[in-house]
Formats: structure tokens, sequence, C-alpha cells
């Protein structure tokens, strides 16, 4: 069946792969001063958030990405109080990231005033938690944000990042993981949104190199499912210091004040298994 203007399609041409979700129309589009921000109406997705022609979100699965990327990294710290939010301008992870009372603090650096706005007019339920008193929105260069924290300031940095391209590409650098790792001081947890383990194996050794060279003691990939993103199969790595990343408080896990729709202790134990071709690959570095 050929395409016609009633689906979105987003080319992944470095992979020769491409992806459609069925619309009803175009809600928003803004040029913003740092992307090209739309918003559609899906006939089966909900709302559909796009930048730059990429998918960010849809309102029917990004539970599984914001879960993702919040639950294991701050179950896998001791004892997590403050938390750095890079990107994530939707408040998705946010959202998921103030479920755990434990948390006193989070800030969130988003380069891009303009995702956080249409988060709030197109994805209400996203920005819901964004009153809580612990969360602290702020808006502008993260890389320079984190450069200014005090050492041992925060024990869980999310980089909540587009792919590594236009503003994103320092996200992914050695200089950026190092003031990332300074604020972390000696005990902390980085999780990184990490691109499709299929697609990209590149983009993730070379990512995972980075970390390493930053001085990061431990680096762990884990993967989940998420329909909408290129070839539907996405991971995130963690990267740690002073702390064990093969393990996490497991118990709290299986008594979470809230209820999850995708993590749980085991999905998060599960999400640390890795195929063999993945397993090789990461360890070659
Ligand atoms: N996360 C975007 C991940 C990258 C998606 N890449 C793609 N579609 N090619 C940021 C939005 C969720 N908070």
């Amino acid at each position: 069946m050929a395409l016609d203007k009633n689906w979105f399609v987003e080319v992944a041409p470095e992979a020769g792969f491409a992806q459609a979700l069925k619309i009803r129309g175009k809600l928003h589009e803004e040029q913003t001063p740092y992307q090209k921000l739309e918003i559609f109406d899906t006939e089966d997705w909900g709302n559909l958030m796009t930048l730059d022609g990429l998918v960010m979100l849809t309102a029917r699965d990004n539970f599984v990405y914001h879960e993702m990327m919040s639950h294991p990294p701050v179950m896998t710290h001791p004892a997590p109080r403050r938390v750095a939010i890079v990107g994530g301008g939707d408040c998705g992870t946010l959202r998921e990231v103030l479920r755990h009372p434990a948390i006193e603090k989070v800030f969130q650096i988003e380069i891009d005033e303009a995702v956080t706005r249409a988060a709030e007019r197109y994805f209400p339920e996203l920005t819901e938690a964004n009153d809580d008193p612990r969360a602290e929105l702020l808006f502008g260069d993260a890389i320079e944000w984190m450069k200014r924290q005090e050492p041992g300031s925060l024990d869980v940095v999310i980089v909540d990042s587009t792919d590594p391209v236009g503003p994103a590409v320092g996200l992914f650098q050695r200089a950026f993981y190092a003031d990332c790792l300074q604020a972390l001081g000696t005990t902390g947890v980085l999780a990184q949104q990490s691109e499709s383990p299929l697609l990209h194996l590149d983009t993730l050794k070379a990512m995972r190199a980075e970390m390493k060279a930053a001085g990061f003691e431990q680096l762990r990939t884990y993967q989940f499912c998420q329909p909408t993103y290129p070839s539907g199969w996405w991971s995130a790595t963690l990267a740690g210091i002073g702390v064990d990343l093969r393990d996490f408080r497991e118990q709290d896990a299986r008594e979470l004040p809230f209820t999850g729709h995708y993590y749980s202790a085991d999905m998060h134990r599960g999400s640390m298994a890795m195929p063999p071709f993945i397993e090789r690959a990461l360890a070659e570095g």
C-alpha cells in the first residue's frame, strides 16, 4: 500500500529504514530557535510530537521510554535524593522521577522551552507533576549548567536527549560526561538514552567509549521495546561511580509506592540481559 499525506513518516536513511504513523491532521507546527517542532493527531497512537522529523513521543507508548529512563537509574543508586534531567522537555521523565518519595530535588535543564510549552498543551498528562515543589524547570544549555554544579551535589543524572545530532551532539561527548561525573562525586549514576541496539550499535559503542574515557568505572546498557522509535528496539546506558550497576534495590522495586505500567523489579532485571551479539560488540569496546 502506498503511503499518502495521511501518514507521518520518519526516515532513518543511515539504516535504510522508515516507519509511519497514520495521522488525522497536524495540530501544531513551529520553527523554534533550535528545531522544527510538530504535533500531530494520529489515528491510533494519540498525539505525536516530532522534532526535525524524528519521533519524540506518542501518547500511547511513551510510558515505556519514560519509565525505563527514570526507574532503573533511581533504583540502582543506593540512596538517591538529588536528580538532574538533561533535556526531557516534555516532562515525562520528570513525572516518573517525582513518583519516588525519597527524591528531594529534581532539576530539569531543557534547551528549548517550546518543547515544554507544547507538552503542557498537547500532553498535559506528562506535565501534571510540574507544580511539585521538588521540581525546578530550567531552560538553557545543560552542558554549561553541568559545569557549574558543586562536586558531589547530584546523585542521579538522566540524559533524555534527542539523537546525537544538532544541539544534542555535545551530550554524547567526554567533556560533558566528565562534568556530570564531577557533579555526581564519589557515588552516582548517569543514565542516557542510547539509541537502537540493532540500528545504531556504532553510536552506542562510541558513546560508551566517551563515558569510560570521562572516568566512569562501570557501564551497563539495557534494552526495552519502543514501538515508535526506529526498529522498535531501544536502549539506555547506565554509567556509574561508586555503585555496582549489576545490582539494584530489588526489594524496594518489589514494593514501589506507585504502579508501573512497564517497569517492575522483574522488568528491571530482564532489561539488563543482552543478546550475545551485543554483548560481544560491547566487550570489544
Ligand atoms: N527522546 C528521544 C529519543 C530519540 C528518538 N529518536 C528517533 N526517533 N529517531 C526524547 C523524547 C522523550 N522524552
